[in-house]
């Protein structure tokens, strides 16, 4: 595997960071998580933008533009291989003195590594996923910025690990108010009455670039959309549920604390939202080669 790292394509084994990195240090950094298919990238302006936005609200001043990095994702993209798949980029602080003091770094690093990732198995996005909510909350949004892809994932690996420990594939994670921000790694969105709801950003969820192609989506089909403040009571009594993000896609949700939602199968809008996203994924996006 070629990995992009600081300007080169290098194999995996010479991809190394120091260990005086701030990323690595004090998670002081941000990512993207982008799928290709079809030998394009989904989304790729999106993303980028948000990983600049990212870069700016933690003051990271970066050494490239955004045209660059899309060049160089859609390089290694291509230097590997792949036609459908996931690429990641990482952009740490860079390298400086012990202490939290960015500016002890004077570059950042990214790297940037072409792959493939499978959250979830097949059988859940047919017979949907049995989710339930965890102990764990989300951060306020004054503490840690939702809308930050930043390198501080303690918060949500904790919260995946109640999930698995719960016997599930997926935590819903609450914010100290007590409404749902989000799950772990991907957005929530439920049907009621033909409406779709979904969490507000500043209830503690990532602007997901998925949620947004999932309004959009709502927007073309003419569903009404709402986002809104939910509680689990809302989820309780919701018709269908289902999450979405870059790795899980868009995955259905039949039971939440193994309470089941609508009859207990995917329903009929999901599926519907399902198969747009899909061809939107598969007919749209960036090529590569
Ligand atoms: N919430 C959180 C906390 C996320 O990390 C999403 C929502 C969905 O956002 P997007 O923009 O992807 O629709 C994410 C994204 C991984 C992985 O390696 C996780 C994400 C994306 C890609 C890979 O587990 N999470």
């Amino acid at each position: 595997m070629k990995i992009w790292l600081d300007g080169k394509l290098v194999e995996e084994n010479e991809a190394k960071i120091s260990v005086f990195d701030h990323g690595l240090l004090y998670g002081d950094g941000i990512f993207e998580g982008i799928r290709f298919y079809n030998g394009r990238v989904f989304r790729l302006e999106e993303h980028i933008t948000r990983l600049f936005d990212s870069a700016k609200a933690i003051l990271m001043k970066m050494p490239w533009t955004q045209e660059e990095v899309c060049k160089y994702t859609c390089e290694t993209i291509a230097a590997n291989g792949l036609t459908n798949g996931y690429v990641r980029l990482v952009i740490t602080r860079g390298a400086g003195e012990l202490g939290l003091n960015p500016y002890q770094c004077p570059t950042p690093s990214m790297f940037i590594i072409a792959s493939t990732i499978k959250l979830y198995p097949e059988e859940h996005y047919q017979n949907g996923l049995a989710i339930i909510t965890c102990a764990t909350r989300r951060p306020a949004p004054a503490a840690l910025m939702p809308q930050v892809k930043s390198l501080n994932y303690l918060n949500n690996v904790m919260a995946k690990v109640e999930a698995i420990q719960g016997g599930a594939l997926e935590a819903v994670m609450l914010n100290e108010q007590g409404y749902v921000a989000e799950c772990t790694g991907d957005n929530l969105f439920l049907f009621k009455n033909g409406v779709l709801s979904t969490p507000l950003i500043s209830d503690g969820a990532l602007d997901g670039i998925t949620r947004s192609v999932i309004l959009e989506i709502a927007e073309k089909l003419g569903i009404k959309v709402t986002e809104r403040s939910l509680t689990r009571y809302d989820i309780f009594i919701a018709d269908e549920c289902f999450l979405t993000g870059t790795a899980a896609e868009v995955i259905p949700v039949v039971s939440l604390d193994r309470r089941v939602i609508g009859d207990g199968k995917p329903g009929v809008l999901t599926k519907q939202f399902l198969k747009e996203f899909h061809e939107l994924a598969m007919n749209s996006g960036t090529p590569f080669a």
